[in-house]
């Protein structure tokens, strides 16, 4: 297939990008490195440094396992993106490109409409340029789990079936939606975007409501230094296990916002290339908005702070929640699609936990505790 692949300089696009270009697709690897710019801003950069784009891109190249392409467009522009897909002609769109902190949209007022700008504003130009070129090009989206919040009945996988009172008359909605950060928020409204798209204009979206992600390295990441996926720790880009690990390989204290009993869903950084890869080779049909809840397992914080002390004997400490989410909640969610497609789950057991700690721990003079702190505060 010929795929674009847009924020493809990200954790996870990246990774992306070099598993499918092994696998014999042709990759046009899009991204502007806006990222490198929001990290310089708030002051944190990842455990490992990584080389521009366009330089990974020549070091995949020379080792001959698939063709990866580059470009250095800005999705926004409408113009130039709709260009880009009418000259690469791709039979599909992995979608990645957004601002995906949750605690940089709170920083102020303007992080918050730019991160809602950025991935509104964006997705908005992708579902255009399809529509002004090819409208039967496959888009894969990377929404999250976190667009539903944790509402007080299971969450079913993107559709729910309803009933008026009497049980008579029945209709199908999205899920109900209540996240709890202006960054989840914006993919709510992708979503809400790409549906219409797909009802009123014919799109075919497969919407990948992808769970938190852990994990560092890939089959294609560990070839060279220089193919390294760029791995946060920082309060600001890093996420939950992550920063536990990177935490424990310093000696410093795991922070667990509150009470600890927030519940999410995850799944290792392998199973998100499966689950992508899946959903490219059994696309969407003809105006079919189709959504997979994307993750393998579900976690307290405090469970992940457990697994992280056990291996590590790192202290936990409590610190006061900058967020203003549940600590103490029912959540059941659906996931069954994905499965049924054929994803075979990578889980979280020790071996995993050791062997990703071990390669941290191995980078552990690079980590600034500095930028660990959580500073962004939801209430303020
Ligand atoms: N948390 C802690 N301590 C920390 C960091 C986080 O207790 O040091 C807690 C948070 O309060 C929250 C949970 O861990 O309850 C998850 O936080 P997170 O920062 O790991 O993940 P989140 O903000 O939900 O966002 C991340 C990615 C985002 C993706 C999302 C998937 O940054 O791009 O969309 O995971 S999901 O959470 O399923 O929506």
């Amino acid at each position: 297939m010929r795929i674009m692949v847009l924020g493809a300089d990200g954790y996870l696009g990246w990774p992306t990008c070099m598993y499918l270009a092994n696998k014999g697709h042709e990759i046009l690897a899009v991204d502007c490195s806006i990222k490198r710019e929001w990290e310089k801003e708030c002051g944190v950069s990842p455990l490992i440094e990584t080389p521009h784009i366009s330089r990974r891109v020549g070091h995949w190249n020379n080792l001959d396992r698939g063709r990866i392409s580059y470009s250095g467009l800005n999705i926004n522009t409408c113009f130039s993106m709709r260009f880009q897909v009418r000259e690469f002609k791709p039979d599909a769109i992995v979608h990645y490109a957004e601002q995906a902190s949750a605690p940089y949209s709170h920083i102020s007022s303007s992080h918050c409409i730019e991160t809602q700008r950025n991935n509104i504003l964006g997705t908005l130009s992708l579902i255009h340029a399809v529509l002004e070129t090819d409208p039967s090009i496959h888009i894969v989206k990377l929404g999250t789990m976190g667009e539903y919040g944790t509402p007080n009945m299971p969450i079913e996988e993107g559709w729910l079936d309803v009933y008026d009172k009497e049980g008579t008359m029945q209709d199908r909605v999205l899920f109900p939606k209540r996240p709890g950060s202006w960054y989840h928020l914006s993919k709510v409204h992708d979503s809400n975007n790409l549906e219409f798209a797909c009802r009123t204009l014919g799109l075919a979206v497969t919407d990948l409501n992808q769970g938190i992600v852990y994990g560092i390295e890939t089959d294609e990441t560990w070839l060279l230094p220089e193919l390294r996926t760029s791995f946060h720790y920082d309060h600001i880009f890093g996420t939950v296990l992550n920063r536990f690990l990177a935490q424990a390989a310093i000696g410093y204290p795991l922070t667990v916002y509150g009470t600890g009993g927030q519940t999410r869903t995850f799944l290792n950084i392998l199973d998100t290339l499966q689950c992508v890869e899946l959903a490219l080779l059994n696309p969407a049909k003809e105006g079919v908005f189709r959504v997979f809840n994307q993750f393998t397992e579900t976690f307290s914080v405090n469970e992940l702070a457990d697994l992280v002390q056990r291996m590590t004997r790192a202290e936990i400490q409590n610190i006061d929640n900058p967020r203003i989410e549940a600590e103490d909640h029912s959540y059941e969610v659906k996931n069954t699609k994905l499965k049924d497609l054929g994803l075979e789950p990578h889980l979280l057991d020790s071996e995993t936990l050791e062997k990703m700690y071990k390669n941290v721990e191995q980078h552990k003079d690079k980590i600034n505790p500095d930028s660990i702190m959580p500073t962004v505060n939801w209430r303020k």
